[in-house]
């Protein structure tokens, strides 16, 4: 990508001929739109069963779809590294995790994906889509992520694999909330990642909120991204609601990756809209006025609209789409409920490996 688009597309203000987006297919453009739509359908219902009382708890995506399915839409899935965070439920869905996993991960039962049910849900891992599995000390995975770049970056300069197999990763992504970046994991990995100058993409999540702590009362700059160059690792904000926007971003920073031209790091602005978690009474510490004019923001709402204007969507397909997430998302539920859970004395079963 030439500098003057990057600059262009870094302030938000791609013009049309020179965006990556603009090459989208109707076709991606729906399939993209069915994603969000599906993972904000699966996290819906995940609310609901928690409060009935069926599930113990639940951590949400809603409203930070967006960067999550243009991070998919733009890496070699199942082949580059993914190291995600919790609430990266729409960027695993399209990596190959169903709808049934997830529900089995938040009834916890037997064969659950991520950690036989040994961690809390959406602590995501799943080694056929080279999904890496996180521990839930925030940031952990950045430096795990920063790790496995250094691992393509080592291969490719010893010869020990060709910079254009397609077979082998050639990237690792990971993504965090702007709370997450007070810790020094991110510190350190960002360091790494610049001194090497790795095929690394640190997404951040940046949802104005940790627990109950607003963006400001948790670094004295304005944005995350304006801490990237002291690691000599380029930063991008970008409209974390805007898909297209986030799509043009990720799409510069993963073919970046790929030439071995170094890391970057991607601030995607946007909104938690639901409380932390489950756990959570979020009216503790911010105004609903603050949560409502975010509604309008809503990136799903945001693709519809625009696919819409576009002549690509209409209400009718917007029904079609309902009615289909609905019914995957009532068969995913079923599916868990009606599983067993794990047998108590498999409990200790993969923690330990067998004795030679
Ligand atoms: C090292 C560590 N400290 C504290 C926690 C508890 N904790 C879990 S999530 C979270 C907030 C993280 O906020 P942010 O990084 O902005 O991500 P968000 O949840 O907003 O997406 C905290 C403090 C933890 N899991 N790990
Ligand atoms: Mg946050």
């Amino acid at each position: 990508m030439a500098k003057n688009t990057t600059d262009k597309v870094r302030n938000g203000r791609a013009t049309p001929t020179s965006r990556p987006s603009d090459s989208l297919t109707k076709d991606t453009l729906l399939e993209m739109y069915w994603k969000m739509l599906l993972s904000r359908r699966v996290d819906e219902r995940a609310w609901m069963i928690h409060r009935q009382g069926k599930i113990v708890f639940h951590i949400s995506a809603i409203g930070q779809e967006a960067i999550q399915v243009a991070a998919a839409y733009t890496i070699h899935l199942g082949v580059d590294y993914i190291v995600p965070y919790y609430r990266d439920l729409a960027l695993v869905l399209c990596a190959g995790v169903t709808p049934e996993d997830f529900m089995i991960s938040l009834y916890g039962k037997e064969g659950e994906l991520s950690s036989l049910a040994r961690q809390m849900p959406s602590h995501f891992g799943a080694k056929p889509f080279n999904i890496v599995s996180t521990s839930a000390p925030v940031a952990t995975q950045v430096v795990h992520a920063a790790g496995m770049a250094f691992a393509i970056k080592y291969r490719i300069q010893n010869e020990l694999q060709d910079p254009n197999d397609r077979t082998q990763p050639r990237l690792a992504v990971t993504s965090l909330g702007e709370g997450s970046t007070s810790q020094g994991e991110w510190h350190e990995a960002m360091n790494w990642a610049g001194v090497h100058q790795l095929p690394f993409i640190c997404i951040v999540q940046n949802n104005h909120y940790a627990i109950s702590v607003p963006v400001d009362k948790q670094m004295a700059v304005p944005n995350v991204a304006d801490r990237a160059a002291a690691y000599g690792v380029e930063g991008i904000i970008v409209d974390g609601n805007d898909v297209l926007a986030c799509y043009d971003v990720m799409h510069y920073a993963v073919q970046k990756a790929y030439r071995g031209d170094g890391p970057t790091l991607i601030e995607a602005k946007t909104y938690r809209m639901t409380p932390h978690s489950s756990d959570d009474d979020d009216r503790t510490y911010r105004e609903r006025s603050e949560v409502d004019a975010w509604r309008d923001k809503d990136p799903l709402l945001r693709l519809a609209n625009h696919l819409k204007a576009q002549g690509l969507l209409t209400d009718a397909v917007i029904e079609g789409y309902d009615k289909r997430a609905r019914k995957i998302v009532d068969e995913a539920q079923r599916a868990a409920e009606e599983r067993p859970y794990p047998p108590g004395e498999s409990a200790i079963a993969p923690v330990y490996a067998e004795a030679n």
